[in-house]
């Protein structure tokens, strides 16, 4: 299995922002804000954000603000939808400067996205689902005001969307996905069943002896994928269960699918790596306290250091 090839990863990273105009860029160019955010914290969990000059990355990621409504764009020239502006949030906090941001433009933004029964749009045209749920709360609680949303009708929407196996759903109804990151930003995790949705959860291991064995899947029947070692992880923290699954083995499966030769990290052993899994690789590694990376907030998905900054100021 070998090691976290760390060096091999910055390089990588660092090489993404170079290939512009190749087919993967092409694909990426609408969430281009995204993939600066998984790239950027990858590269702080790896001690190695001082690569990047923090002047250029803030610059181009206001580029993607729109100061006629308080969102930012997957891009520049892009429309603004509430992913990118958390990503956006998310990057100015590891680089310590949310204070370029107008903050009330901003979650005036957001809080305008919630809907009636307390759910939030992903935009203006008015896609509804869990996830965005969690990026207004995020957003919200980095800019300290929670305050501008419902916070009671946001919650009860989200466990409005419980179902019968302890997951979550997107919508009521919805087969069991993430959502309980929103619910403990707000501390209503009184509301999840640890024992049954830690049940659930660790039943995504894999167990074939196979090259993807230790693996998790996203749900019942379906592939392992390096993603869902987040997902997963992130919620059994939260819940207090992440000794409930086999953590040498979903290690074991991380490093497998590392291109040791030219960095980056992929779905699965032997896949084409990309950004998205790079992240969600070293970040489920840094859940798992491999040695030498900065510890992650399973919550916020930010580094542990730029969390106490943002809310105890050290
Ligand atoms: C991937 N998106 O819809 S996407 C994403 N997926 O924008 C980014 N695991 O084809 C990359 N699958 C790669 N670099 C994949 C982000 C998806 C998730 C797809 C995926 C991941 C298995 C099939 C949804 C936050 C934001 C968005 C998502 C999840 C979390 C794709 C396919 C879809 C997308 C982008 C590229 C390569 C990278
Ligand atoms: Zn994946």
């Amino acid at each position: 299995m070998g090691e976290l090839e760390s060096d091999k990863h910055v390089e990588y990273i660092l090489s993404i922002e170079k290939k512009k105009d190749d087919f993967d860029a092409l694909l990426m160019e609408h969430l281009r804000i995204n993939g600066a955010y998984w790239g950027l914290t990858t590269l702080d969990i790896l001690h190695k954000i001082s690569a990047v000059d923090p002047d250029e990355v803030i610059s181009w990621v206001m580029k993607c603000y729109h100061d006629d409504c308080g969102g930012f764009g997957g891009n520049i020239g892009h429309d603004p939808h509430i992913l990118n502006t958390l990503s956006a949030v998310q990057i100015l906090a590891l680089f310590d400067r949310i204070n370029v941001l107008d903050a009330e433009m901003v979650s005036n933004y957001i809080a305008g996205l919630q809907n009636e029964d307390g759910s939030f749009s992903g935009d203006m045209w008015g896609e509804i689902d869990t996830r965005f749920s969690y990026c207004a709360i995020c957003c919200l609680s980095i800019l300290h005001r929670l305050n501008k949303i419902n916070v009671e009708k946001a919650v009860n929407y989200i466990v409005s969307c419980k179902n019968l196996d302890g997951g979550f759903g997107c919508t009521p109804g919805g087969e069991s996905h993430a959502g309980q990151s929103a619910l403990a930003i707000t501390g209503s995790l009184h509301h999840v069943d640890r024992d049954l949705l830690g049940w659930w959860l660790c039943e995504r291991q894999c167990n074939d002896g196979g090259p993807n064995d230790g693996g998790l899947n996203g749900r019942p029947e379906k592939l392992v994928d390096v993603c869902y070692s987040w997902w997963v992880l992130s919620s059994l923290i939260m819940i207090d269960r992440v000794h409930w699954i086999d953590k040498d083995k979903l290690t074991r499966f991380i490093l497998n699918c590392q291109d040791k030769e030219n960095g980056g990290i992929s779905d699965r052993a032997d896949d084409a790596v990309d950004v998205f899994h790079t992240y969600f690789g070293v970040a489920g590694l840094s859940l798992m306290e491999y040695p030498g990376l900065k510890s992650i907030d399973p919550a916020y998905a930010l580094p542990v250091d730029v969390v106490n900054r943002i809310f105890f100021g050290k």
